[in-house]
């Protein structure tokens, strides 16, 4: 049997970490986990949990640490014997500390953008409520304008897009990021990419993972080398 692959993503809002994740997935056969999708998940089946990060969220504030490590870590447990990719969790050191105890991380991928393109992006985006599917209208439009590819059911704008929610969001990810970013930089596993366009950073990433995981990507997303 092939040898495991334990990744995750980092990155402030609107990095790219949904559009990378997704690549990586279909590229290199990883399952795929997003914090931010279980979390509006849980919102949205109205969970034990769902009314509490609901405020967080439309605060743009960080979910507690208990109830990101309760809604990730049984999901990984149910994973056992799969590779997978984390997209948005850890975030803060606690969470990295809980999931180091029970899992080593092969690779990090730590995405550096600059304020001013994530702040085109984020008020450019539209989300499908129900599946957590992303657009963006310049970079990723729907097919029928304002309507979910798939279901065609409305796309809608996250509160937390807006521009004042976003500065926060964004000086938080910094401070909160940090020490992460440290301990996986201590652990040697850290890999950082740095860039205004998904495009260009896709290549170096696919790249990275193809050598890490000793596979050729079987996808669309290999147009580009280094
Ligand atoms: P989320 O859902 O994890 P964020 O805020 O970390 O949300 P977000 O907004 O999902 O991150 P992303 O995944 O990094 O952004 O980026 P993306 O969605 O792929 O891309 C952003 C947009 O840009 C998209 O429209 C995409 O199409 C477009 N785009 C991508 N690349 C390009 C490009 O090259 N060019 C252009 N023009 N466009 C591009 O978390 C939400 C909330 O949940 C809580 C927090 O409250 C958080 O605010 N939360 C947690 N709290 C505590 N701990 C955790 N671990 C938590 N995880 C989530
Ligand atoms: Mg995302």
């Amino acid at each position: 049997m092939a040898k495991l692959f334990r990744a995750a993503i980092m990155g402030p809002p609107g990095s790219g970490k949904g559009t990378i994740s997704k690549r990586i997935a279909q590229s290199f056969g990883l399952q795929y986990l997003s914090s931010g999708h279980f979390l509006r998940e849980s919102v949205a089946t109205n969970t034990e949990a769902g009314v509490p990060v609901m405020t967080y969220i439309e605060r743009s504030m960080l979910v507690p640490d208990h109830v990101m490590t309760r809604l990730m870590l049984p999901r990984l447990e149910q994973l056992r014997g799969q590779s997978w990719l984390l997209d948005g969790f850890p975030r803060t050191l606690a969470q990295a500390q809980a999931l180091n105890s029970l899992y080593q991380l092969d690779l990090v991928i730590s995405l550096n953008i600059p304020y001013e393109t994530l702040k085109e992006r984020l008020s450019d985006r539209w989300i499908h409520p129900a599946s957590g599917r992303v657009y963006n209208m310049g970079f990723n439009p729907p097919r029928v304008q304002g309507k979910d590819d798939i279901t065609g059911e409305p796309l809608i704008q996250h509160d937390d897009d807006k521009p004042e929610a976003l500065m926060a969001r964004l000086r938080h990810y910094k401070d909160v990021a940090k020490p992460v970013i440290d301990l996986y930089k201590s652990q040697g596993i850290l890999h950082s990419f740095s860039g205004t366009e998904t495009d260009r950073i896709w290549p170096y990433i696919n790249s990275l993972l193809s050598t890490k995981m000793h596979i050729q990507p079987s996808n669309v997303f290999q147009t580009q080398t280094p």
